[in-house]
């Protein structure tokens, strides 16, 4: 592949949901490939990194992996600030958990800002037998929302790269990343000190 022409972009992005609805499993999957049956509850939050090539353009992310613990809650605006977007997470076998959804989704669109990237994951679609957020309704809420949807498996990896390269793509194409050259530079003269050293 040719590298002249490529752009370099960064997005910090933060996953919001309910403790136990596996956004910290998504994240787990996407950024290391791996799933455990027994995640740990995450305290405070974890920050991660991954990149994607999308046509012409590399995207990093920055995630914020939140702790949906109720107690975190009020940590949540130090995550969500500056973020280009957002993964509201719910589990499609707990009612709880999508009512907690759309209480995130309100909380961004009053206190975040307006060209945001949120989706809607539901979340363990492998546990379809359990099942108590019918696809349709999950859909529905994001269409009327303006959110785009899909519904997950961290389990499976059942959608779970579609989810993020769709964010990417979805991005807004103003954010390159800040060259790195190596090179410092400064506003401030060299300061040229004269030592009484020496002569
Ligand atoms: N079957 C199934 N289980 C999942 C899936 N995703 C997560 N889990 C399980 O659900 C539990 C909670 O997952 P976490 O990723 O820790 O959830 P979380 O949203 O990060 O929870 P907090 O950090 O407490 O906010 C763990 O036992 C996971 O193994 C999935 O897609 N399918
Ligand atoms: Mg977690």
């Amino acid at each position: 592949m040719a590298t002249t022409g490529m752009n370099h972009m960064q997005a910090k992005l933060v996953l919001l949901g309910d403790m136990g609805a596996g956004k910290s499993s998504l994240v787990l999957r996407f950024v290391k490939g791996q799933f455990f049956d027994y995640q740990e509850s995450t305290i405070g939050a974890a920050f991660l990194t991954q990149t994607l090539a999308v046509n012409e353009t590399t995207v990093k992310f920055e995630i914020w992996d939140t702790a949906g613990q109720e107690r975190y809650h009020s940590l949540a605006p130090m995550y969500y600030r500056g973020a280009a977007a957002a993964i509201i997470v719910y589990d499609i076998t707990n009612a709880e958990s999508f009512a907690r959804a759309k209480k995130w989704v309100q909380e961004l669109q009053r206190q975040g800002n307006a060209n945001l990237v949120m989706a809607l994951a539901g979340n363990k679609a492998d546990l379809a037998a359990k099942r108590k957020i019918e696809t349709q309704e999950g859909q529905s809420y994001a269409d009327e929302n303006g959110l785009f949807f899909m519904e997950t498996s961290a389990k499976t990896a059942e959608n779970v790269n579609e989810l993020f390269y769709e964010i990417a793509r979805k991005l807004p194409k103003a954010q390159p990343a800040q060259q790195n050259t190596g090179m410092v530079l400064t506003d401030r003269p060299i300061e040229t000190k004269k030592s009484a050293c020496c002569n």
